[in-house]
């Protein structure tokens, strides 16, 4: 069988322990993806051209990276909804950025104003939120976390045997680990991140862990299409794997779109596990959202160096306050950056006129009753199967089905 390896040029020699991805059969998407800038390996991988970099980088990092020498580390060649993801990919970096000021631009022409909420997540937003993820008052990571441990069994009993995982945001692994370590017979886990840095380490370390499932890694946005990657032995069914609540970020039509996009790409026989943060007393709610280091804040104002940054904007930081309310009527926390005085705003070629205490609207987080989430999922066809909650009931992590 031909061993192919994609990381870098120079496959020649490597020191022991090293990683040693590859494709064990003739990959057909490898020549296409070349051509048409696809992501190769090596980038995927990290972002590095160079792979004695990215090695370094990770052993920074504290990765283990012993024992992955043998381990059969694929990699898809799957294409990243036409463009770079984060916007370092080699032919999609213009593209990406033409899409964040056009986003950028259509939200502040807007009324309200309002700013996509996934540019939050540049390097230091990503680093920021997880230490959102770690406040007292931040309940939401730290509960399913727990209730994923406490029923994690119960969860990979109902996802079933033989199954394709493919996890959303793939973020920390902890959550994963569980589940994977419950399931029987799983065939292969397909991480999917717009970061290619958090998919190299999870791919990585995953891979260390569970050297008997199939690591796919796909670099993509994953509110919008991609196709799953095809694993070498056959899975009986696929499962989309969606903690976090993240789907709460989106307003009933995205969030429809979105659980009907999972059931397109799991189709019947598929499944959905899938957190989701409750409804619940106001004052809770708005704590997780204005916590008393402001780590929240900064994380908010992020968006506007950001923007800064990429756009070549001239937003004033200190000229904007952070604020997170509850709207009972829509059952969502909204954000918004809230200008502090008249004020006129550059992004590139384009300037705004900012009135005193008007809003920008960055991010809405819709929270949920079980059966009303299970109805909106009813309407893409997917069957609420069990739910696991905390003793607060705070937050609930779903399974759903894709009957046939
Ligand atoms: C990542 C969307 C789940 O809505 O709670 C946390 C984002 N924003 N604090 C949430 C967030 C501010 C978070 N989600």
């Amino acid at each position: 069988m031909e061993v192919t390896d994609h990381l870098d040029d120079r496959s020649g020699e490597r020191p022991v322990g090293q990683i040693r991805p590859c494709y064990s059969r003739p990959n057909p998407l490898r020549s296409e993806a070349c051509q048409k800038g696809y992501l190769r390996l090596g980038e995927i991988l990290m972002g590095h051209s160079d792979s004695a970099s990215a090695l370094a980088k990770l052993r920074a990092q504290g990765l283990r990276l012993n024992g992955l020498r043998h381990q059969e580390l694929r990699y898809t060649g799957q294409r990243v909804n036409g463009r770079g993801a984060n916007g370092h990919g080699k032919n999609g970096q213009g593209a990406f950025k033409a899409e964040f000021l056009t986003d950028v631009l259509t939200g502040l022409q807007a009324s309200p104003k309002s700013l996509p909420s996934k540019y939050l997540y540049d390097e230091r937003g990503s680093r920021l939120f997880d230490e959102i993820c770690l406040l007292d008052e931040y309940y939401l990571t730290r509960t399913e976390d727990q209730i994923i441990k406490q029923y994690a069994q119960e969860m990979a009993d109902q996802i079933g045997p033989g199954v394709m995982l493919v996890e959303y945001g793939s973020g920390s692994s902890t959550k994963t680990t569980a589940l994977l370590n419950r399931l029987a017979e799983p065939i292969a886990y397909v991480p999917v991140d717009i970061s290619r840095e958090h998919l190299g380490r999870t791919a990585l370390s995953l891979a260390a862990a569970f050297p008997q499932i199939e690591i796919l890694p796909v670099c993509a946005d994953f509110t919008q299409a991609f196709s799953l990657p095809v694993s070498s032995r056959l899975p009986t069914h696929s499962a989309v794997f969606f903690p976090g609540s993240t789907i709460g970020n989106f307003q009933r039509p995205a969030a429809l779109a979105m659980l009907e996009q999972i059931a397109q790409l799991c189709g019947r026989g598929g499944g959905l596990l899938i957190g989701i943060d409750l409804q619940k007393e106001v004052l809770a709610l708005e704590s997780a959202y204005n916590d008393a280091r402001g780590v929240t804040a900064e994380f908010n104002l992020n968006i506007l160096r950001h923007i800064n940054r990429e756009l070549a904007g001239n937003f004033e930081k200190n000229q904007f306050e952070h604020r997170a309310v509850y709207d009972g009527d829509e059952n969502r926390i909204e954000i918004s950056l809230v200008s502090c005085c008249q004020q006129q705003v550059a992004v590139g070629e384009e300037t705004f006129l900012l009135e005193e205490d008007e809003a920008i609207i960055t991010e809405y987080s819709h929270k949920y009753t079980i059966e009303g989430f299970a109805s909106l999922a009813a309407e893409v066809g997917l069957t609420l199967r069990r739910s696991w909650t905390d003793d607060k009931q705070l937050f609930a992590v779903l399974h759903f089905a894709l009957l046939s």
